[in-house]
């Protein structure tokens, strides 16, 4: 490297910290100085397809043939989008635009993309991902305009959409002797289904086809319907009432998504269901029975604190309020929460408040009126009144708050809190929640507990429990990201007990990394994702929540690839 390449290659950290998803046994860069569980949380590939966008070619660009933009467009989508957005704006990621690109010229942006950097940006090259030539021809692609995929509105939305069964073909009762509410959803992430499993028996009662890569599952607020939405950002509505609970309507709502939920409001019960996406940009509001799509929204628009366009604001979580019949959405690069209300869709009042960058997940504090929403490339925790309809407080954290729902107590010295972990660093952040009977502590840091390590992405408990369950799943160190750290309520000034829960599930080779607690109706059982391979076993591990033993490990040729875990009633009644 000669010597102006160097001074670059240290002083340009522009390629943004890697964020966010990535395959159980997705290799770390091994890049000195960056924390290794931002690297292995990097982009997972884009469900966008290459064929799918507009090309331009840029005139002062490097050339490039027609074959070599397909292949590197693919690339991109597969290993870049995650970070640096669709449209090269920055996200996690720094802007990788024409205007930027340009100037910094072919060998400047192959000593990137090569070396990696501090600031997050892995080492494509001399990590042997991408082949030297490979590096030279991002290098030359990345200084023309950024393709862009197609726009996705109500005629595509429409094409897309599927009513299985109609409504009034569907079961008037339950129709099965199922223990509705103990059931949980699984996603099988790599397997394009989810299990519905027995909390009782622990046995799969059924797997079911879905979308690519299931992300999250969400229940009505009856409890019959559950839905789930991939990150290709198809939507499976399933009927837990029929005999054999199976998907009654589908619809595909854009090509890249992560966040679904349904009307809880009441009067509203069942009414709607609402989806966000990462590409386009928008949120669609529909049918609850039937997934008909009726309302579109875009999410492009001004930053909240340069205040300047973003082409490309990611709808990430999304809650629905009890206070108003509103849904509380997070756009993540503009870093603001919009309350849409749908009373009246075809005059529809959104509220939007501005928080900060990035939103990414969140839940409700216990009382359900204030949602605890993580900006995580801000370290701040952003709380939202949704009874007020305005912004409380913005709370400042540790490093990448990653909080899942988060995880609601009351710390005997502080009164209630809400908890979350972080990607960046080993602490445990409980903030203070109830500005009526203990206002000194609200919204703020009371406490903060060391965890084992970096790397968690979610944390649990129950009302009915004493105990506060800790992963660690993107710990660099095995030891770690197969343990999960439980702390007594009662005493937090004890130091967490660690279980060795991969070790539990007796599997054989792997990564086994263990994921997302999640509790049982009655609050006396945890269970653990043990997520190894795609061509290895997994397991799910129940630990008995009062004696924090062992009490089942579920085992299936089945259970490909479990990561998230949905309660039924608890995910129905937003209990966490
Ligand atoms: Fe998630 C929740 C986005 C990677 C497992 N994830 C969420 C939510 C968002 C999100 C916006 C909140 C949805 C809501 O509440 O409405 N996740 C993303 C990403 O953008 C990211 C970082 C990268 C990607 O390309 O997807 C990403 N997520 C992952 C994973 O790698 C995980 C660990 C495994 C997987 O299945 O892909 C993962 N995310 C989960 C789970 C939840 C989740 C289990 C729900 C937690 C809960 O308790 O509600």
């Amino acid at each position: 490297m000669n010597a102006r390449l160097t001074i670059l290659a240290a002083s340009i950290l522009v390629m943004g910290a890697a964020q966010l998803s990535f395959a159980a046994d997705a290799p770390a860069s091994g890049h000195p100085g960056t924390a290794d569980p931002e690297l292995r949380y990097k982009g997972s590939p884009s469900a966008i397809k290459a064929e799918e966008t507009e090309d331009v070619r840029t005139p002062k660009a490097p050339a490039i043939t027609a074959s070599e933009f397909t292949r590197a467009k693919q690339i991109y989508f597969e290993r870049c989008a995650g970070c640096h957005g669709v449209l090269r704006k920055g996200a996690t990621g720094k802007p990788l635009t024409p205007d930027i690109t340009l100037a910094r010229g072919t060998e400047y942006l192959k000593v990137f993309i090569n070396f990696g950097t501090p600031g997050g940006m892995p080492n494509w090259g001399t990590s042997g991902t991408l082949s030297e030539a490979e590096v030279d021809l991002m290098a030359r692609y990345l200084q023309h305009e950024p393709p862009t995929p197609p726009e996705f509105g109500l005629a595509e939305m429409k094409a897309a959409w599927k009513v299985l069964v109609p409504p009034e073909k569907r079961p008037k009762k339950k129709m099965n002797k199922l223990d509705l509410e103990n059931i949980f959803s699984v996603t099988l992430r790599d397997d394009g289904k989810i299990a519905l499993i027995d909390g009782k028996t622990k046995k799969i009662i059924s797997t079911i086809e879905t979308g690519y890569a299931v992300h999250i599952s969400r229940m009505s607020a009856s409890g019959r319907y559950l839905f789930v939405i991939g990150r290709d950002a198809r939507i499976d509505l399933i009927d837990l009432w029929m005999e054999k609970p199976a998907v009654v309507a589908e619809i595909k709502v854009g090509m890249e998504a992560r966040s679904v939920e349904t009307s809880k409001y009441k009067g509203y019960e069942d009414k709607y269901a609402i989806a966000g996406t990462y590409w386009p940009p928008q949120f669609v509001i529909m049918d609850g029975n039937t997934l008909e799509p009726k309302k579109i929204v875009g999410t492009r628009g001004m930053t909240v604190d340069t205040q300047e366009y973003h082409p490309e604001p990611r709808v990430a979580a999304i809650i629905a309020s009890h206070e108003h019949p509103e849904f509380i959405i997070n756009v993540k690069e503009t870093g603001k929460v919009l309350m849409a209300n749908y009373e009246d869709i075809n005059n529809m009042k959104i509220t939007e408040v501005g928080a900060a960058r990035f939103l990414h997940d969140g839940g409700w504090n216990s009382t359900h009126r204030y949602f605890m929403s993580a900006a995580n490339a801000s370290n701040k925790i952003a709380v939202v009144d949704s009874k007020d309809q305005k912004l409380a407080a913005l709370v400042e954290v540790g490093k990448i708050p990653h909080p899942g729902r988060g995880a609601n107590f009351v710390d005997p010295k502080y009164g209630p809190v809400w908890a979350t972990g972080h990607l960046g660093d080993d602490s445990i952040a409980l903030i203070g929640t109830d500005p009526k009977n203990h206002k000194a502590n609200a919204w703020k840091v009371v406490r903060t507990l060391t965890g084992l390590g970096g790397g968690s992405l979610f944390l649990k408990t129950h009302p009915k429990s004493r105990n506060l369950w800790v992963d660690t799943t993107l710990n660099p160190d095995a030891a770690i990201s197969q343990s999960a750290a439980v702390y007594d309520i009662d005493h937090l000034d004890r130091e967490p007990r660690v279980l060795k829960i991969a070790e539990m599930a007796g599997l054989g080779e792997g990564p086994k990394r263990v994921v997302q607690p999640e509790y049982n109706k009655a609050g006396d059982e945890v269970w653990f994702s043990v997520w190894n391979g795609q061509n290895q076993e997994s397991a799910i591990v129940v630990i008995d929540d009062k004696t924090r033993k062992l009490k089942a490990v579920i085992k299936d040729k089945r259970l490909i690839t479990p990561t998230g875990k949905f309660n039924v009633y608890n995910t129905q009644h937003d209990v966490y």
